[in-house]
C-alpha cells in the first residue's frame, strides 16, 4: 500500500451518491416512466436540447449539504463520491469551462460541491468525486465502441461516429473540468472515473499525469481505464479479483439515481452483512443513495444509513 492509498485502505466503507438531472425526472418523461434509469436520455434518444429543459425545473431548495454529510458519517462512513459529470455530460458543479452546468442552467444557481467541500472538512470525511469519462451525450466529441460501434454514444444529436474526435474533447471538457474540481473546492481524496470507452492507454496515462500535477495526493480508480488506477472497483458484486485495493459499488435500491418506481430496497440487514463480506476479503464497500430532485435523501435511503449506524454503535464501530 502505497503512503497515497493509506486513508482509502483504512477507511472501509464509504457513500457513494448519483445525483443529476434525472433525479428531477425521477424515472418519468413526458408522463410515462422510462427504462434505463440515469441513463435514459440515451435510452429514449433524447434530443440534448430536450433534456437540457430539466434543468429549468431543477431546484433543490432542501439541499443540505451537512445533513448529508453528517448521515454519512453517523453510519460510520469515512468518504463520500459523487457524481460531479455523469453520462449526460451536465456538470453538477460550477464549471466555467462548459456552460452546460448547474449553476447557469438551473433557478437554483448554486454550486453543491462547494457546501459538500465545507461540510466534508467539517465532518472529517474526504470527498471524491465520479466523473464519467468516455461517455458524454452532450459532447459532439465522443465515440463509443460497446456494445456496437457508436452503441453508448449520442448519436441521434451527432450521427457522424467518423467525424468524432476524443482528443478535442479531453481538451475542451475532460481536462478543464478535472482542473475545475481539483482547484475549486480543496483536497479531493479521489476521481472515480467511470466508462473509459475508448481511451487509449497515452489517453489515461495523461489524465493521470495531469491529476497528479494539480494534486499529488489524489488517487483514481480502475475505470481511468487501462489499468492505469490505483484500486480496482466492482459494481454490483460483492466479488473481487484482486484480493486488496478493491471496492465494491453497489447501491441501496435497484436504481443508482433517484427513481420513483423503484421499490426493491435492500434490507439493513442485507447492507450489514454486504459490507461485512466485502471488508473481510480485503474491500471497501461503496455504498450508493440517490438524492430526490428537491435535495433531499429518499426516507428510505436515511432509514438504511440510520440502521446502519447503530449496528456500528453496537459493535463499538463508530
Ligand atoms: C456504471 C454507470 O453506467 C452507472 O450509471 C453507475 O454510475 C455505475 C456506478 O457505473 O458504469
Amino acid at each position: 500500500v502505497t503512503d497515497k492509498l493509506a486513508w482509502w485502505s483504512a477507511a472501509r466503507f464509504g457513500l457513494f451518491i448519483h445525483w443529476g438531472l434525472y433525479a428531477q425526472t425521477a424515472g418519468d418523461w413526458n408522463g410515462r416512466p422510462t427504462r434505463g434509469g440515469e441513463h435514459f436520455m440515451l435510452y429514449e434518444k433524447i434530443p440534448l436540447h430536450s433534456y437540457a429543459q430539466i434543468a429549468k425545473d431543477f431546484n433543490p431548495t432542501s439541499f443540505d449539504a451537512d445533513s448529508w454529510v453528517k448521515a454519512a458519517k453517523d453510519a460510520g462512513m469515512k468518504y463520500i463520491v459523487i457524481t460531479a459529470k455523469h453520462h449526460d455530460g451536465f456538470a453538477m458543479f460550477r464549471s466555467p469551462s462548459s456552460d452546460y452546468n448547474i449553476v447557469q442552467q438551473t433557478p437554483w444557481q448554486r454550486d453543491p460541491m462547494q457546501d459538500l467541500a465545507a461540510a466534508c472538512k467539517k465532518y472529517d470525511i474526504k470527498l471524491g468525486f465520479y466523473y464519467s469519462l468516455g461517455r458524454d451525450w452532450a459532447d459532439p466529441d465522443v465515440p463509443t465502441n460497446w456494445p456496437t460501434r457508436g452503441g453508448r454514444s449520442n448519436s441521434w444529436d451527432y450521427p457522424d461516429e467518423d467525424a468524432k474526435d476524443l482528443t478535442k474533447y479531453i481538451a475542451r471538457k475532460v481536462k478543464p473540468q478535472l482542473r475545475e474540481l481539483l482547484t475549486q473546492y480543496g483536497p479531493i481524496g479521489l476521481i472515480w472515473f467511470d466508462t473509459p470507452e475508448l481511451f487509449s492507454k497515452r489517453q489515461s496515462e495523461d489524465i493521470r499525469r495531469f491529476i497528479n500535477d494539480l494534486q499529488p495526493q489524489c488517487i483514481v480508480n480502475s475505470r481511468i481505464g487501462n489499468n492505469l488506477g490505483d484500486y480496482t472497483v466492482v459494481e454490483q458484486s460483492l466479488v473481487s479479483k484482486t484480493p486488496e485495493n478493491w471496492e465494491a459499488c453497489i447501491t441501496m435500491s435497484a436504481n443508482w439515481g433517484y427513481n420513483r418506481h423503484d421499490t426493491i430496497w435492500k434490507s439493513p440487514e442485507i447492507l450489514v452483512r454486504n459490507l461485512v463480506e466485502v471488508v473481510s476479503k480485503g474491500g471497501n464497500l461503496l455504498l450508493n443513495v440517490g438524492p430526490k430532485g428537491d435535495g433531499t435523501f429518499p426516507p428510505e435511503s436515511i432509514a438504511r444509513l440510520r440502521n446502519i449506524g447503530d449496528w456500528m454503535v453496537m459493535n463499538g464501530e463508530a
